[in-house]
This record gives C-alpha cells, sequence and structure tokens, in this order.
C-alpha cells in the first residue's frame, strides 16, 4: 500500500518543517490542517504572540478521561468517581460524558466495573497541563490595520461568492461558530460580525466564557472566520457570507494549540445550547489523528465526540470539517504514524473503523480542497470513497489574521470555511430548513468535477459524486438564488493561460471549463501540439507530446445542447532537447 505510506505524515513538506521548527510548533500546524509553505511567517507570527503569566499549581500525574453513561444518568456514577480518586471536572449530562480529573493510574480501569458506567477512557497520553487549574485569557491584540481595498479574489469567484453578495450576503440572525485557535474580535475586518453571547474558550473541556476567553492562541481561527464572515466594507477582503455573524468557541489550548477530544464535546454542546447555525471544524481530535474502537480509551473518545456532533446535528446545527492534508485515502486506512502527538508518537496499524474526528462522524460535512483556478485536488488533501461531501477552494486563500492584518494560506482547514459560508447562506435565505435539509442543498447545489483523466484511477466514483470531490465546488451563488439571475449568455468558455511542456513526456492535462445555461457542453480543439487530444465531454486535454519544437495556438470551441458556441485561444509551446 505505497499509496497510504506515502500519505501518511503529509510528506516531505512537513518533515521540513518539523525540522525547521520546534515540535510544538510542528504540532499547531499539523493539527490545524494547514499546509506547509507558508510556515515561516505563521512561525514567526506565533513567536510575536505575548505570553501568559504562569499558572498557579500542577499536579504531577494528573490525567483527564471520559466516564461515559446512557444521557441523562450522570448523575448516578459520581459517588463513584469520587471514591476511585476523581473529581469531575465538567459534566455533559444530557449526552451521557463527564469529564474527570484524576492521578489514580488504575482509575479508568476501576471505573469501567462501575454499575452504570458504559465506556471510560484517558482523553490524552501526557498529564494536564497546570494551566488548566487557572486558565488565562488570551491577551487583546494591539490591532494594526491592513490597509489593501478589497479585490476580486480567486477562492470567492470560484464559488460564485461575489455573485452571492449582490443578491444575498447573509442575515445577521445566523452565527457561525469557528471552533478552532480562537479568533481576534477586535479585527477591523471582523467586528462588526463578531457575536460575543455565543463565544467562549472551550480550553480543557469546561466552558470558559469570562470575555476575551475566545481570543486566538494562533492565527489560524483568525483566517478562518475571515474567509467565513469578514466585512465587505471595501478593505481586505470579503468572507462568503459577509452578513452573518460569526462567534469563537477555542477548542485549542494555549501552549500546545492541540485540540483534545474532551475540548471539543465542550464546543458542540455548547454550540448547540446557544443556538448556532453553522459550526467549522478545520481540525482534527488530537491526540489521535485516527480514533479506534479496539482500544477502550480511543473508543471513549469516539463515543463521547460522537455523542457531541450527535446533540448538536439535533438541535440543528449544520457542522462542517476539513478533510485533513495528508493525501490519505480515508476509504483504505492502514498506517498513522503521527500519534499520539502530545506524547511520542508511534507506527501503528489502523484499520477504516478507525476515524478522524469529527470529520468522519455521521452528517458532519467533509471539505476537500481544490485549487480555485482549476478546481483539481490540491496535492495534500484528503479523499475517500464516500468520505467526501463537497470540494471548496482551499489553496491561495487571502484571509483575516490576528492583529488587523491578512494572509495567503493554503489547506483544507481553509476549504471548510468556504462551505461553512455558504451554509449560512443557505440558512439566510431560507431560515427555517433543517440540518438535514441545508445539507441536501448543499449537495444539490454543488457543480459537479469529474474525477481527472490523470488521477490514475486513484480518483472513483462518477462525475456526480467521486472520491475527491464528492458532490463537487461548492456554490455560493446558487445558495442565495444568484445563479438563476446571471444573464443567460448561452454557453461561455474560460480561456486558460498558456502552456508549456516537452516532447516526449506527458503534457499536464489542462481542463478547459465551458458553462453553459443548458447544463451540456462538447468541446473541440484544432491547432493542439502533435500528440495532444480534447476529451469532447469533459474538456480535457491530454496526452504525449511528440518530440519537436513549437508554439501553437490553439483554439477550443464549447457547443451547447442549443448549438450556441463560444471560442478561446491560447499558446501551447513544446520544447525538445
Ligand atoms: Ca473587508
Ligand atoms: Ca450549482
Ligand atoms: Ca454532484
Amino acid at each position: 500500500m505505497d499509496r497510504a505510506v506515502i500519505g501518511v505524515g503529509v510528506g516531505a513538506g512537513e518533515r521540513r518543517l518539523l525540522f525547521w521548527t520546534s515540535c510544538g510548533f510542528y504540532l499547531i500546524v499539523r493539527k490545524a490542517l494547514i499546509s506547509f509553505a507558508l510556515t515561516l511567517s505563521l512561525l514567526l507570527t506565533a513567536a510575536a504572540l505575548p505570553s501568559v503569566a504562569a499558572p498557579m499549581r500542577s499536579e504531577a500525574g494528573l490525567r483527564a478521561y471520559f466516564v461515559i453513561t446512557a444521557p441523562k444518568q450522570t448523575g448516578a456514577v459520581v459517588g463513584a468517581v469520587g471514591t476511585n480518586d476523581g473529581s469531575v471536572y465538567a459534566a455533559y449530562d444530557a449526552i451521557g460524558v463527564l469529564v474527570v480529573h484524576s492521578a489514580n493510574p488504575e482509575f479508568a480501569t476501576e471505573m469501567r466495573t462501575v454499575n452504570g458506567v458504559q465506556k471510560v477512557g484517558a482523553t490524552r497520553t501526557s498529564d494536564l497541563p497546570a494551566a488548566v487549574a487557572n486558565p488565562a485569557i488570551p491577551p487583546a491584540l494591539n490591532e494594526v490595520p491592513g490597509t489593501t481595498p478589497e479585490v476580486p479574489r480567486p477562492d470567492m469567484t470560484a464559488i460564485g461568492a461575489d455573485k452571492a453578495w449582490e443578491v444575498n450576503p447573509g442575515s445577521k440572525s445566523i452565527t457561525v461558530g469557528v471552533l478552532d485557535t480562537g479568533v481576534d474580535d477586535q479585527h477591523p475586518d471582523l467586528k462588526a460580525n463578531f457575536d460575543a453571547a455565543k463565544s467562549a474558550s472551550c480550553a480543557y473541556g469546561k466552558v470558559d466564557a469570562r470575555p476575551g476567553s475566545w481570543r486566538p492562541v494562533n492565527e489560524h481561527g483568525t483566517h478562518v472566520a475571515g474567509t467565513i464572515a469578514a466585512a465587505r466594507d471595501g478593505k481586505g477582503m470579503t468572507g462568503v457570507a459577509p452578513g452573518v455573524k460569526v462567534s469563537s468557541i477555542r477548542v485549542a489550548e494555549e501552549g500546545s494549540t492541540l485540540f483534545f477530544p474532551e475540548n471539543t464535546v465542550c464546543a458542540f454542546v455548547f454550540a448547540a445550547d446557544k443556538g448556532v447555525s453553522v459550526t467549522n471544524n478545520s481540525y482534527y481530535t488530537d491526540p489521535w489523528m485516527f480514533v479506534c474502537p479496539n482500544d477502550p480509551d480511543q473508543d471513549a473518545i469516539l463515543e463521547a465526540v460522537r455523542r457531541s456532533v450527535a446533540y448538536a446535528d439535533s438541535k440543528g446545527v449544520v457542522n462542517v470539517s476539513a478533510a485533513g492534508n495528508e493525501d490519505y485515502d480515508l476509504a483504505a486506512k492502514s498506517l498513522d504514524e503521527s500519534s499520539p502527538n502530545d506524547s511520542e508518537p508511534a507506527m501503528r496499524q489502523v484499520t477504516n473503523d478507525c476515524l478522524n474526528l469529527p470529520g468522519e462522524l455521521p452528517n458532519v460535512v467533509e471539505v476537500a480542497s481544490v485549487n480555485p483556478s482549476t478546481s483539481l485536488k490540491s496535492n495534500f488533501s484528503n479523499y475517500g470513497s464516500n468520505k467526501i461531501t463537497l470540494a471548496a477552494p482551499g489553496e491561495n486563500v487571502y484571509s483575516t489574521i490576528p492583529g488587523g492584518g491578512y494572509q495567503t494560506l493554503q489547506g483544507t482547514s481553509m476549504a471548510s470555511p468556504h462551505v461553512a459560508g455558504v451554509a449560512a447562506l443557505v440558512r439566510s435565505a431560507n431560515p427555517n430548513l433543517t440540518a438535514e435539509e441545508v445539507r441536501a442543498r448543499l449537495a444539490a447545489q454543488a457543480n459537479d468535477l469529474p474525477c481527472p483523466v490523470a488521477s490514475g484511477g486513484e480518483c472513483t466514483g462518477s462525475d456526480a459524486n467521486n472520491s475527491y470531490y464528492g458532490e463537487g465546488l461548492v456554490d455560493a451563488a446558487e445558495a442565495v438564488g444568484a445563479a438563476g439571475q446571471a444573464p443567460r449568455v448561452g454557453v461561455s468558455i474560460t480561456k486558460p493561460s498558456d502552456q508549456l511542456g516537452f516532447g516526449s513526456l506527458p503534457a499536464i492535462p489542462l481542463l478547459i471549463k465551458g458553462l453553459s445555461s443548458t447544463g451540456e457542453i462538447s468541446y473541440t480543439a484544432t491547432g493542439l501540439p502533435p500528440g495532444l487530444t480534447i476529451d469532447h465531454e469533459r474538456g480535457w486535454i491530454t496526452g504525449v507530446l511528440t518530440p519537436g519544437a513549437g508554439r501553437y495556438k490553439v483554439t477550443v470551441t464549447a457547443r451547447d445542447a442549443e448549438a450556441k458556441t463560444a471560442q478561446t485561444s491560447f499558446f501551447w509551446n513544446v520544447w525538445s532537447f
């Protein structure tokens, strides 16, 4: 299974990152699902964040556990928690989940024999940080507003967000919860849309709603929030749904910036109880990249997080998650070499029963990343048959960072908030839809992305739904009815950039993109370099370039079902050695 071996661990880029940076930062970036290209600037920014006063006390060997009972039955086991040297840190009685701290190494073993206890498991493989005794509020940032004007951005135009803004930028009554590393609520592009009443910290697994608790411990969450709902105010950039509100439900802990499972449980329950409409989850729960039910600790993690997501789902929350950046086939799991990431990772065999949380749970919208210009799968994006719900742009995404600035990042972390933003637009246009109905609209409105010819069989499924792109590219314009208001121009075609290739080598496949009001397009091309052909149905130009230098003017014609046509021309430069 070479594929999986290559996939595990994000490969060379991430190892390079590990080499360049401290182990802690390696974990930040890995967890945050940003790919590696921009890590140096991230590191500098992260290092610039002020540190906070040291915690009050620390207890060696203090660990965190889930104790799981039937829903609404946690009260019956609280006594046993105490007699086994545990103390209840947080209770989620509606879903039968307690977060317990204990320094007794036999705590889980002993509690598993208690009447009424269904599952017990350690949530971490490391001691609780001392900060748990007295969590700090991350400091407010000194805002230095960026001065760039809003310009068309490739990620936004790719999904028709610019068209959507003209019709419906989203409703103030809709809040998208950003479950992440915290959000800079004072950023000039976020301030007006920030919903403090639905914000908190869930670090260590308990709601901390003190003002500012939701502030950033890393730039990731602020970037995600901007993609969802940065203001359309002429400055900086515009989010997918600039009329909705965003809240920060901080899952990552200060210091490690890890997203532990008890924090995730806290965040989903908080989002549901506060009436958050949509959540974005651009992370996986630490310390296990894949959580395996054959291990009793991980089995309890799986159950607790599953219940919290189901609870949010039952309250009408649409939950959206990033598929991950390991170029891993989630439908053919075999190895995990990066877990547990809070102590000593060790290579282990995993099966498809082991899940990436929360993305692989039922009813979670799982988002893959594509390049906004080509709509091709990003090389880092995870994939898998029946694992991907939708695709969205996750490269070249320009958005807000703490302190008033902006940065271009890439990763499935950046793709997921585009879908969360569109879900918010769907809800804005149709406030009475259930979560299930919102998901159905997202799927039906997505624009199909066929498997690339060049995937060599790795991409499987139909044009309508496949392992790379799920139902296709999310569609912001159609979410608010803006697609139907576009002028019916018959057929149009996007001009590609000029191409470069070498004789006797396979050409880099080029996808010609046509749009038609009838939906049906056939493609023909003239002037192609020798050896290349165009796929008449899909618009792909592929083949092996014949040796011999030349400059070829290629003209592609798209013809729709009403025989209307559109043409575009570009050059293909061929070199030979
Ligand atoms: Ca703006
Ligand atoms: Ca559509
Ligand atoms: Ca589809």
